[in-house]
């Protein structure tokens, strides 16, 4: 093809290659192969996924791994249909992914002709759930959604974008040329006097309590000197997990679910949230934590600043920052004698572990032998599964970015998928996909793409045989358990029969012996647990 006959399928992935995305998760179809021109001519790197619910979770791995934007393309229709609970995931825990699909014919769109993949309006399924999301008719048009795609991409909550390209236009030529669209404004700091404001608070505090997100997750170093200048506690939702190393006097871990650190922030006199929602999914246990003291928020989302908290002091602007500067302005900061007179981390998270049910002890094992076997810069990417919930706080995690889970939106079916995407992210690095028996079943087509690219990961399946934390509910409630057991297929003999490697362990030793060869070798490797009668020691 000359360099004058560029098409506008072409356009798109070359203007994606500028904007820093190499890697396409994604299914073809007739009606988007002129992006697959684009991604031959472009050489972009594109992975085959077994459904696109697991292109768009891919992605969503690959950018909590690494940092890094990713991108899937799908078809029009139900390539889209299928991405959206994918799209819904990543939108809930903000995670920066580009969906980009086509549309039929220009002359078709909302007139109902039924023609092949209609939609009545797809750009409007998908606006509810992307920061931006573009329906283009001409190349000029598309060039102007693109940069909005990668502004909102990019802002400091960053959340999905979408396009939507119709077949004619993606094959048409175009004069257009990629182009590096500017990077985002940074995320400004909030006002001198709010920080001020928030500086005499802390000063002040007797009880001080930092709660981190997963806006304040690369702000480790501000937030150990304010916990340590303060004698302060921290706790961390999920999504800032290992913001501060969870072996840390002052760290509760990521416990806000568990009564013992609801007592504390509720003792608290002064609570900083710092790029959190304070969500019910960073709680489980409450909508709404209970505080008496008072309440300093900080996030870039100006909307969080006003939700049902009701904050005291609430600061726009981007966490990290607003944390270095009061770290940075703490000199002759106040020692409250809290945490040194109620215990630290250590002693608080004992009082947790005391309070959960004997029964965990197996999951427990299982944590502590991933936790054995996973250097500190292991990656576990977990799916909706009791051994997840109870990992969200038991598995230790001393760094940030280490253990990923589907908080927000709650989606069955993530971790394999996204594991997938985080291995292709991040190659260096070992990466384990943690789900149940039920959950593995919502995306286990997706060990072939894993056989295919000789991936190393590592599918460990809790299988408990049973829906059990429905189950569990249904009983809580007085609910005959309906639908809470289902037959399992031999989850051994389908991964092998996928070409995969697979084991079945027992106990503990077993699995920290599978886990090893596991990540030792080229290619995915199912490990079932027998949950039911698993060895602990
Ligand atoms: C797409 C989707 N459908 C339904 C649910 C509701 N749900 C949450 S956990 C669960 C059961 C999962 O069972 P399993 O994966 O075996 O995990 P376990 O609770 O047994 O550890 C269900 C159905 C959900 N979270 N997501
Ligand atoms: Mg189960």
């Amino acid at each position: 093809m000359s360099a004058s006959s560029w098409t506008v399928g072409r356009y798109v992935v070359e203007t994606l290659a500028a904007n820093g995305i190499d890697t396409v998760f994604g299914i073809p179809g007739v009606h988007n192969i002129e992006l697959y021109r684009g991604l031959e001519l472009a050489r972009m790197r594109h992975v085959l996924v077994r459904h696109e619910q697991n292109a768009v979770f891919a992605a969503d791995g690959y950018a909590r791994a690494s940092g890094q934007l990713a991108a899937a393309f799908v078809i029009s229709g139900p390539g889209v249909t299928n991405a959206l609970t994918a799209l819904a995931q990543a939108w809930s825990d903000s995670v920066p992914v580009l969906l980009v699909a086509s549309a039929p014919l220009r002359a078709t769109l909302g007139r109902g002709w039924g023609v092949l993949h209609e939609l009545p309006d797809q750009r409007a399924l998908v606006a509810g759930v992307t920061a931006f999301a573009g329906s283009a008719r001409s190349d000029t048009e598309l060039r102007d959604q693109l940069r909005a795609a990668f502004a909102a991409l990019r802002a400091g909550r960053p959340r999905p974008s979408y396009l939507d390209i119709p077949l004619d236009l993606l094959g048409e030529p175009t004069a257009l040329r990629a182009e590096v669209f500017p990077g985002a404004a940074p995320t400004p700091l909030p006002p001198r006097h709010a920080l001020e404001q928030a500086q005499q608070l802390l000063a002040g505090a007797r009880r001080p309590v930092f709660i981190a997100g997963g806006g304040a997750r690369r702000a480790g170093a501000a937030l150990r000197q304010l916990v340590e200048s303060h004698d302060a506690y921290l706790v961390t939702t999920v999504a800032g997990k290992g913001a501060l190393p969870e072996s840390h006097a002052a760290s509760l871990g990521a416990s806000l679910p568990y009564a013992p650190t609801q007592e504390l922030v509720a003792a608290a006199d002064v609570v900083v949230a710092a790029g959190t929602e304070l969500s019910e999914t960073d709680i489980y246990t409450a909508t709404r934590l209970a505080m008496n003291g008072s309440l300093v928020r900080i996030d870039v989302d100006e909307q969080k600043l006003r939700d049902h908290y009701g904050a005291c002091l609430a600061l726009h602007g981007d966490a990290a920052a607003a944390l270095q500067w009061l770290a940075s302005h703490d000199e002759g900061a106040r020692r409250s004698g809290w945490r040194s007179a109620t215990g630290d981390g250590a002693a608080h998270r004992a009082r947790i572990e005391a309070q959960l049910p004997e029964n965990s002890r197996p999951a427990l094992a299982v944590l502590q032998a991933l936790r054995e076997v996973l250097p500190a810069d292991g990656v576990v990417l977990s799916d909706m599964t009791q051994i997840a919930y109870l990992g969200n706080y038991a598995f230790p995690a001393e760094r940030p970015g280490v253990w990923f889970h589907p908080s927000g939106y709650g989606a069955l079916g993530y971790a394999l998928p996204a594991a997938i995407g985080a291995r292709i992210a991040q190659p260096q690095r070992p990466v384990v996909a943690l789900a149940g028996d039920f959950g593995a079943q919502f995306t286990l087509q997706d060990l072939m793409t894993a056989v295919e690219l000789d991936l190393t990961v590592p599918f460990i399946v809790w299988n408990n045989e049973a829906l059990a934390q429905i189950r569990d509910d249904m009983r809580a409630a007085g609910i005959a358990p309906i639908g809470v057991v289902a037959r399992n297929p031999d989850f051994v003999a389908l991964a092998h029969a996928c070409g995969a490697s697979a084991a079945r362990v027992g106990d503990a030793a077993a699995l920290t012996t599978g886990l090893r060869a596991a990540l030792a070798r080229a290619g995915p490797t199912l490990l079932e647990v027998d949950a039911r009668e698993f060895r602990v020691a």
